[in-house]
């Protein structure tokens, strides 16, 4: 094809497969509901790819639909099921919907698969848990199933799979493998599965297929690039050989991939996809490479998968085009799947016009690659309205008002080291003492349980059904419980539990100017979850106090200290869309600035304790090594913009969602936070001995319960894991709170968890108190 793109949102433009998902395992429909739904949505799915101008017969669309996760899917088609999930296995060997679903999920007594980050984006993918005893097998069944369909409507797909090296790359060992296993030594026996999943494919009529080998562009995975490149050699050898198969399109989304094209160019495949929005036109080619490619399709992604940008039309139009010549042919792609983007602008009927105008959701990039496959074809000028259209939104975008405010930035030009910098630790240790504070003190991570009636109020207030007066009471409400209950539980340092906040992003986005907030933008986070990102478009800047008001009454109900509660700037910008016409650093600082105003407003309502919290942290992480450092140091510093001007005597907090920091650990100290909270229970409190090694000497809250599931910990086992964080960091440092904070909770195990947690504090006090 001509224009393709490397995959669509699953999740429908009214979040349709969520809802069948989610009443699926309600039980408020059956399964064959379950099928009738998701059937009706990739049916939808592609009338409206082909309506946006993407081919019906020549492969140009992707089936990359999954019920959960894509991953997931890729894993059980090659039968690479862990060994306690065995029993899920039909007759025939393979999962149905069912065990995926108690895979993704767990079961009594069965953890589910991990989940974590995939690439450098906000969506969350399974990980595969393999090992030498892993029994691969082929099931194409499902994937053959939709090819059928698709074809029974006309429409020749082209089913999307994780490619063998990613896959194994992603995966991590299984419980049972030997030490020193690495899932890609799995190769070998792997290729074989794929070889017989394209024959079947093939059988059943595909003419092509997608392999997406991102770990090509990644130097963040536990196997080196090197490594990966071999892997990849040897497996398209392989795949490229097999006797009866579709054409092969193999596409490296995220990033550049560098040497990876010359040994995709050297391998016996079709096509090769390639993310020119990350990485670089490929130049310096050797002969070989250039020989290799003379037999292929070029796929040049050139439109931008994962932001919300309208972009730069006639720059993208030409960046393929000087590949003309390169390759065999040429095809136009988006970078990386469409996933990380919502539906469809036009949903989007409270937008501002104009910040519209500069926009391009899914269904605008479809349109985009659509048009640019016809300028390759029919030559520019046949296109020439379109780019024009597209430039003169840019202009349209560099000009408006918001977009650059001489205030914001003359503040920013102004700034100087020392206001990236507070006063040494020590110093502020001693200037927080009359916080008063006891050994090992105790706190949470600042989110209490949302309750349905908490949504049901913010859905009311939205509709206009409730007003300003009635909701804020109802909050003052919820917060004066949240405090009493804490009082009652005898936690030292208090929080007033955030029931105000909708998504602790959204929150910030909607009461600060630059940002607008989408009505129906919802993008899949993980399995049926969803966030709707904001759209951070112009200069930061904050009109009016945004969290004093909730915290201030908060503290007025309570003697104890009250914790002020932010997101830190590079999560704020880490869950947004970002404006794309500035360095990241630029645009950091900015939001760091409206938090430093916040963090003196906290100040002068009295707030002593205020916690900035930045989960995001390690997310947005380059996956380019080299790209690494300028991203920590701006990082850090808009952390430390926003922190910098808080007096010595107020102790700042910060909270991390991860417990494996490796690369990000000099990050961590550079933020000099006082105190730091981090995930630890799931590790055993590894973590602490790790920051400890690190050098790392503030203060530190390794998580003492893990609040990803409902079970509740024992004050015993709780104990336990305060003793061995005693052993590792000094009592005088040591604070004790939850992993994370507990908003998906419910009340029950929350009261029952943190009475535990309080418990085990004071016995684990008297005991340092005799010794
Ligand atoms: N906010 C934002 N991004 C995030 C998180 C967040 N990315 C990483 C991590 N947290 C992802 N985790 C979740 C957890 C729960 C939900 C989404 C992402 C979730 N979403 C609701 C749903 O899909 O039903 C919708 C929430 C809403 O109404 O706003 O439960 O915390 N920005
Ligand atoms: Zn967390």
């Amino acid at each position: 094809p001509a224009g393709t793109i490397l995959g669509y949102p699953r999740i429908g433009r009214r979040r349709e497969l969520k809802r069948a998902v989610e009443a699926y395992w309600a039980g408020r429909i059956d399964r064959a509901e379950l099928e009738r739904r998701t059937a009706e949505l990739r049916s939808a799915t592609r009338a409206r790819l082909i309506e946006l101008g993407l081919g019906r017969d020549d492969s140009a669309l992707p089936d990359s639909f999954a019920a959960y996760d894509q991953v997931l899917d890729t894993a059980l088609a090659v039968g690479a099921v862990p060994e306690r999930f065995a029993h899920l296995r039909t007759a025939d060997g393979s999962v149905d919907v069912d065990g995926e679903f108690a895979l993704a999920r767990g079961e009594a007594g069965q953890p589910p698969l991990e989940m974590t980050k995939w690439f450098d984006t906000n969506y969350h993918y399974l990980v595969p848990e393999i090992g030498p005893e892993t029994a691969f097998g082929a099931h194409p069944e499902r994937l053959v199933t939709r090819f059928a369909e698709a074809l029974g409507e006309g429409v020749l797909t082209r089913p999307v799979l994780v490619g063998p090296v990613t896959l194994l790359a992603l995966a991590k060992p299984a419980a049972e493998a030997p030490e020193g296993f690495r899932p890609l030594d799995a190769l070998e026996r792997l290729l074989p599965v794929y070889a017989e999943l394209l024959a079947r494919l093939a059988e059943a009529g595909a003419a092509w297929v997608q392999l997406d080998e991102p770990a090509l562009a990644s130097e963040s995975l536990d196997e080196s690039p090197a490594r990966l490149r071999e892997a990849a050699a040897r497996a398209y050898a392989v795949l490229g050989t097999a006797a009866r198969r579709p054409a092969l399109f193999i596409a490296t989304p995220y990033g550049g991939i560098g040497e990876g094209l010359d040994v995709l160019a050297a391998a016996p495949v079709e096509a090769i996809g390639l993310d020119l929005v990350r990485g670089e036109l490929p130049s310096g080619l050797d002969d070989t490479t250039r020989a290799g490619l003379a037999g292929k399709t070029l796929v040049a992604g050139v439109v931008d998968g994962r932001n919300i940008w309208r972009g730069d039309l006639a720059a993208a139009f030409d960046r393929a085009a000087a590949l003309d010549g390169l390759a065999g042919s040429l095809a136009i792609a988006t970078s990386t799947s469409l996933q990380h983007v919502p539906h469809d602008l036009a949903d989007e009927q409270r937008l501002d016009p104009r910040l519209a105008s500069w926009l391009a959701f899914a269904d605008q990039k479809v349109a985009q690659v659509a048009t640019l496959a016809r300028g390759l074809a029919d030559g520019r000028r046949t296109i020439e309205s379109e780019l024009a259209d597209a430039s003169a939104a840019l202009v349209d975008r560099a000009g408006a008002p918001g977009v650059r405010v001489p205030a914001v930035r003359e503040r920013l030009a102004a700034l100087s080291d020392a206001d990236f910098a507070r006063v040494a630790y020590d110093a502020r240790v001693e200037a927080q003492l009359d916080l008063g504070l006891p050994e090992l003190p105790t706190t949470t991570i600042g989110s209490f349980p949302q309750t349905g009636e908490l949504r049901r109020a913010r859905a009311a207030l939205a509709g206009g059904e409730l007003d300003e007066a009635g909701y804020r009471a109802l909050i003052e409400q919820e917060i004066e419980r949240v405090v009493r209950l804490q009082e009652e539980l005898g936690l030292d340092v208090l929080v007033h539990g955030e029931p105000e906040r909708n998504d602790m992003v959204q929150y910030f986005a909607e009461l600060l100017d630059g940002f607008a907030v989408t009505e129906h933008g919802w993008v899949q986070s993980y399995g049926s979850r969803c966030t709707r990102p904001s759209i951070l478009w112009g200069d930061v800047s904050r009109p009016a106090p945004m969290t004093v008001g909730w915290s201030a009454y908060a503290q007025s109900l309570t003697e104890r200290h009250l914790k002020g509660m932010l997101t830190g700037p590079v999560t704020i910008l880490a869950w947004s869309f970002v404006r794309d016409d500035q360095p990241l650093g630029d645009t950091a600082r900015q939001v760091g600035l409206a938090l430093r105003d916040e963090i003196a407003d906290l100040e002068a309502a009295g707030i002593r304790i205020i916690q900035v919290d930045e989960p995001a942290l390690r997310e947005l992480l380059p996956l380019r090594r080299a790209d690494q450092p300028a991203y920590l140091d701006w990082s850090v510093g808009a952390f430390r913009l926003a922190t910098g001007g808080a007096a010595p005597a107020t102790q700042v907090h910060t909270h991390l969602c991860y417990s494996e920091f490796g690369v990000v650990i000099d990050a961590i100290r550079g933020l000099d936070a006082d105190v730091t909270s981090i995930e630890a229970a799931r590790s055993r409190m590894e973590v602490v001995e790790d920051l400890g090694r690190s050098g790392f000497d503030h203060g530190v809250g390794p998580g003492v319960y893990d609040i990803h599931s409902p079970r509740v910990p024992g004050e015993d086992e709780v104990r336990e894991l305060l003793e061995r964080a005693v052993a590792e960091v000094p009592a005088s440092r040591l604070w004790v709170n939850p992993d994370c904070g507990l908003k998906t909770r419910g009340y029950a195990e929350t009261v029952a968890s943190l009475a535990h947690l309080v418990g085990a504090a004071r016995s684990v006090r008297e005991s340092l108190a005799r010794a």
